[in-house]
């Protein structure tokens, strides 16, 4: 089989070894092949990892934390700086096997790199920002303060949507942070993780420091082994709940620190003094972008009932001009599934919400192969209560369309299901948006007003509560997660007064 030219282009046509800490390593663990979704084709094989090959990489990658750890936070910085010149470098290709092997369109390829490149500069700038807080001691001439120092290796194991950004999220922040990270990557999308690990090994060569980022290629068992590992103090996630809750509870038994960010099952309020044009845009974003396949996708649509009519048809009317096709073509606005288990999953869903009582305004179907493509689809829903299926994360474009009466209705039938990840109200009223964003309001890690439910910027603390796991990546103080906090009192006097004022007179 020829390699497509893209894997050239990245030299990453003749790479199938699983494992990495700036060398590749020989694993001998099971072949994993990558399909293109667009066509179901094959487009490479990576052997797997097996555990004596993780055990080295670990090894390794722990030699390196000894050192990493006490290179200055801005020197790690400066490393950082130079990985994110290099995505520059190669932003069009890097984006354009985002959409080959995941499938999402050229565009949301592309900007996934360019999420890859803004951490990488935010993390710079974090490099000389780990403050500590400085407290004022009770004790007389004592000063008290405290400092965040690495923890060690940090394992990171992401999903098929995001095959590159969210390991860059974690893995770009640890670093700075003077950690090291081991990346499992989705078993859907190993190439996305060789083509990041060899712009890696070329940072690493270029400063010595071979062992800051690792790559193990495997499946659920390596998972399981990082979830165990010891010498792995943190555990970053990313993917379904069901694992999500194993994966914290390894975690957990070992006293180990996980940071989740699980399903999601997202929802846009809709009233009636929403802008319709602006609402209808977010909703088809939100809903169709990366075919649905965000854990921010916008799954429910909660519309007033003076709006509720009129939307159904703005909505329909501008899916009815959404082509899809294959995710490299300028003008594709729909991309295939990732599987064709999904597309299983979506036609299952389809057909339990039409049992449901659900009512199909446009789309649902799935279109006949090559490729895993479905139609994006509208649902007029019954009351949520009765409509079990919109209370679960199809990974598909699917919304789900209900009417409200008000806003009071719509935030407890937001806040009904178990995910709390990201939220949205389209509203003109400033009270309408504050009841919204109030703590009686809206209770997920993300929520917006006029903007939809998906592609957040890093700046900010991505994640969510409930279901979806308490974890925070990215911006804001989610750096914290990375480190240890230790707290230090130095007495600079000659005498040794006692907190609290106990007395313990000796001699
Ligand atoms: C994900 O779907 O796992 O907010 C992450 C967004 C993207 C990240 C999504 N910036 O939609």
């Amino acid at each position: 089989m020829d390699s497509h030219p893209l894997l050239k282009t990245l030299g990453i046509d003749n790479l199938h070894h699983g494992a990495c800490t700036g060398e590749w390593i020989e694993t001998t663990g099971e072949p994993i092949t990558s399909l293109n979704p667009s066509t179901g084709e094959p487009l490479g094989t990576v052997t797997g990892a097996r555990r004596p090959e993780c055990q080295l990489v670990l090894a390794r990658a722990l030699e390196r934390f000894d050192s990493w750890r006490m290179v200055p936070a801005p020197a790690r910085g400066e490393v950082i700086r130079q990985l994110g010149n290099k995505l520059r470098e190669h932003k069009e290709p890097l984006g354009e096997l985002i959409a080959l092997e995941m499938g999402k369109i050229r565009s949301e390829g592309l900007g996934e790199v360019q999420e890859m490149i803004d951490i990488c500069d935010f993390a710079v700038g974090l490099s000389r920002q780990l403050y500590g807080l400085t407290m004022h001691s009770e004790r007389n001439r004592h000063r008290m303060y405290e400092q965040w120092h690495p923890m060690g290796a940090v394992g990171i194991i992401s999903a098929f949507n995001f095959p590159m950004a969210v390991w860059a999220w974690n893995a770009a922040i640890a670093a700075i942070c003077g950690d090291v990270s081991l990346w499992k990557p989705s078993p859907a999308t190993p190439l996305c993780a060789l083509a990041v690990q060899k712009i890696c090994n070329e940072v690493m060569a270029e400063n010595d420091c071979q062992g800051l980022f690792n790559l193990i290629v495997g499946g659920a068992d390596e998972g399981r082994w990082m979830a165990d590992e010891g010498r792995i103090p943190i555990v970053s996630f990313t993917g379904s709940i069901p694992v999500g809750r194993k994966v914290a509870a390894q975690v957990a038994g070992r006293l180990g620190r996980s940071i989740l960010e699980l399903g999601g099952n997202n929802a846009i309020i809709v009233m009636d003094d929403a802008d319709l044009d602006l609402t209808t845009r977010a909703i088809t974003f939100g809903a169709v972008g990366t075919a649905g396949q965000r854990c921010t996708t916008t799954r429910r649509v909660f519309a007033q009932k003076g709006i509720h009519g009129k939307l159904s048809q703005t909505l329909c009317k501008a899916y009815s001009t959404i082509k899809s096709g294959d995710p490299l073509d300028e003008s594709t606005l729909l991309g295939p599934l990732a599987t064709a288990r999904a597309v299983a999953d979506f036609k299952a869903a389809i057909e339990l919400a039409q049992q449901q009582g659900g009512e199909v305004l446009c789309g649902g179907n799935a279109v006949e192969g090559p490729g895993f493509f479905v139609e994006p689809t509208v649902i007029k829903a019954p009351p949520q209560q009765g409509f079990p299926i919109a209370w679960e994360e199809t990974f598909a474009p699917i919304v789900y369309l209900f009417e409200v009466d008000d806003l009071n209705q719509a935030i407890i039938d937001q806040n009904a299901v178990t995910q709390g990840l990201s939220s949205a109200v389209f509203t003109d009223s400033l009270s309408t948006a504050e009841r919204f964003l109030s703590p009686a309001g809206s209770d997920c890690g993300i929520a917006n007003v006029n903007i939809g439910t998906s592609g957040a910027e890093i700046g900010g603390a991505f994640g969510g509560e409930k279901d979806t796991g308490g974890g925070r990546e990215a911006g804001s103080d989610a750096w914290k997660a990375y480190m240890r906090r230790q707290t230090c009192t130095i007495n600079w006097g000659g005498e040794l007064p006692l907190a609290q004022g106990v007395t313990f007179d000796v001699g």
